[in-house]
């Protein structure tokens, strides 16, 4: 019941003697309680009321609400209606919304409950009291959690003071390594400045042996891009050559005119292989004209009708002892279309059929060409240009020295990076005492239903999936994110992998006291933003109670 402005500082109305009546009941049953146990320091007070407050209560005199809003009699406290606006009539009734319920749980540690609480059903003290006056049959176990509450916190300090001491030897371990780092860099900056200067001399050596293989080498390069030139011509003036006399064997009436008759009366053209060389065949290789002169045929006929030409002749003439090279032209030359026996005539790309010696990559005879191939870069590779004696003299020293330049130069490469790579450790926050240095290097894992979580400290954290492939990266080393005061109790992993249309994945590790390093757990609770929860010894500090225990053992060696 909530007041609604009882004005009264004299004695209860008629409608509040029942009340004053709870109140005496509410009070008797404190003095029940007291008298079954007395004890001296037992202070009796209405029902839920601190004992640190119970000096405000007292049954003698009126009571005046706790913030000072008006007096009210004593038997108003209480009386399941509420006077005060802090509540404070109502220590041991719901009957205010804003009042509280303060339970002693004798044994165990005491509560504070909102007077919401009383009598509501449930059972918040383990005391019982706040359900007195309800159904929910509640029992006092304050003795058993109080006991089971004793153990764990021993266990608990146990725990940190054995964590303590892990930080001393992690603290220990994080300054010799600090150390041991700090003195490689100093190793390794020297040996680069030896690397450095080497990798300058060994430069100027270089430059100084390639000058002369330099010039002596333009002699080779020039006489040997004249030969080229020459063989090139060569070339070209047989294909000529032997596109002129080709031209004379097709052209059977000797005219200077290739004409369709003459292309069908060839079965070099009958590239469908059905036994006769149709005008279509004939007229792909005139380039669709009715006849073509020399002039036409150098130029364009040629190169179309090459491949098939030479194919056939081939067959027909026994093999030359000096084979050629097939030329450039040649291999670049399309090969010859085959036409469908009911072909509609168009000049599709599908409609080409390629004869199986003229498929790209896969044929037998390109695969032989590769060989051959192969075999004349060998034979070519063998025979490297050989150089006057002086030429080789120059070349291998000009070697000599790059191989030695390169060697000098791969030394001051690989001691930058791992000079920079120590340096950017050195750079990084391990903690006021070096305490976590000691977690880089090491990761470790938590798996969940989906995914299995690694957090490698100072450097990265990952998300896989149980089942399939791949990781997400959650995040990159950070920084401390702990608030003031302790600073060291969190650390950021951010500018992970963008979220589908969301942010960059980030993690947010949270340390707490624990005997060994661990991934404790892991969650999402929102969209890409991930909380780690980890157990280091890095963390623990010292509980109260050993502290004081060691302040009077202190101060006790002193006496
Ligand atoms: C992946 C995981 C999840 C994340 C979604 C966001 O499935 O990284 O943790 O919530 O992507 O799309």
């Amino acid at each position: 019941m909530t007041g609604g402005g009882r004005l009264t500082l004299s004695f209860p109305s008629l409608t509040n003697i029942s009340s004053a009546m709870k109140v005496l009941a509410a009070f008797s049953l404190v003095c029940v309680a007291a008298g079954a146990v007395v004890r001296a320091a037992e202070v009796l007070r209405p029902r839920g009321v601190p004992l640190s407050k119970a000096s405000f209560y007292d049954p003698t005199r009126d009571f005046s609400c706790l913030d000072g809003s008006g007096t009210v009699p004593f038997s108003y406290v209480n009386d399941d209606y509420c006077d005060c606006q802090d509540g404070s009539d109502e220590p041991g009734t719901a009957a205010c919304p804003n009042g509280f319920f303060h339970c002693t749980n004798a044994g165990h540690s005491s509560l504070t409950l909102p007077s919401s609480r009383v009598n509501d059903g449930v059972c918040d003290c383990c005391d019982a009291s706040d359900e007195y006056a309800s159904s929910a049959n509640c029992v006092d176990t304050c003795r058993e959690m109080g006991r089971a509450a004793r153990e764990e916190a021993v266990k608990r300090r146990e725990e940190r003071l054995q964590g303590y001491q892990l930080r001393q030897s992690m603290i220990e371990d994080g300054n010799k390594r600090k150390k041991e780092a700090e003195s490689k860099i100093e190793e390794l900056r020297k040996e680069k400045e030896e690397a450095d200067t080497v990798r300058t001399e060994k430069e100027e050596l270089k430059k100084t042996a390639e000058e002369p293989e330099k010039e002596a080498l333009e002699k080779y390069r020039v006489a040997e891009s004249e030969k080229k030139a020459q063989e090139e011509v060569l070339v070209k003036e047989r294909d000529e050559a032997e596109a002129k006399e080709a031209f004379v064997h097709l052209d059977n009436n000797g005219d200077g005119v290739l004409t369709m008759e003459e292309m069908m009366s060839r079965q070099t053209f009958d590239t469908n292989r059905d036994g006769q060389v149709s005008e279509e065949e004939a007229k792909f290789y005139l380039q669709q004209e009715e006849s073509m002169t020399l002039e036409n045929f150098l130029s364009t006929g040629w190169p179309m009708m090459r491949p098939v030409y030479r194919m056939d002749r081939r067959m027909f003439t026994p093999p030359s002892t000096t084979t050629e090279a097939p030329s450039l032209e040649e291999e670049l030359s399309p090969p010859p279309p085959v036409f469908d026996e009911e072909d509609d005539g168009s000049e599709d790309a599908e409609d080409y059929d390629l004869p199986d010696d003229y498929q790209e990559g896969d044929s037998k005879e390109d695969d032989e060409d590769d060989e051959d191939e192969g075999e004349t870069q060998k034979e070519e590779e063998e025979e490297e240009p050989k150089y006057d004696e002086e030429t080789q003299k120059l070349v291998d020293a000009a070697n000599e020295a790059r191989e030695q330049f390169d060697e000098a130069d791969r030394r001051v490469r690989d001691l930058t990076r791992e000079l920079r790579s120590l340096e950017e450790t050195q750079g990084k926050d391990y903690g006021p005492e070096e305490e976590f240095r000691v977690l880089e290097g090491n990761c470790y894992e938590f798996t969940d239903r989906e995914y299995t979580y690694r957090l490698c400290p100072f450097d990265k954290a990952i998300q896989k999936p149980k089942s399939g492939h791949g990781e997400t990266r959650l995040g990159q080393w950070g920084e401390w994110t702990g608030p003031e005061g302790n600073k060291y109790s969190r650390m950021l992993y951010s500018n992970g992998q963008a979220c589908w249309n969301g942010p960059t994945r980030s993690a947010d590790v949270h340390i707490s006291c624990g005997t060994e390093n661990k991934l404790t757990a892991v969650s999402e609770p929102n969209r890409c933003e991930y909380v780690f929860l980890f157990s280091s010894p890095a963390i623990c500090t010292k509980s109260e109670e050993d502290l004081s225990e060691e302040g009077t053992q202190h101060s006790h060696t002193e006496l």
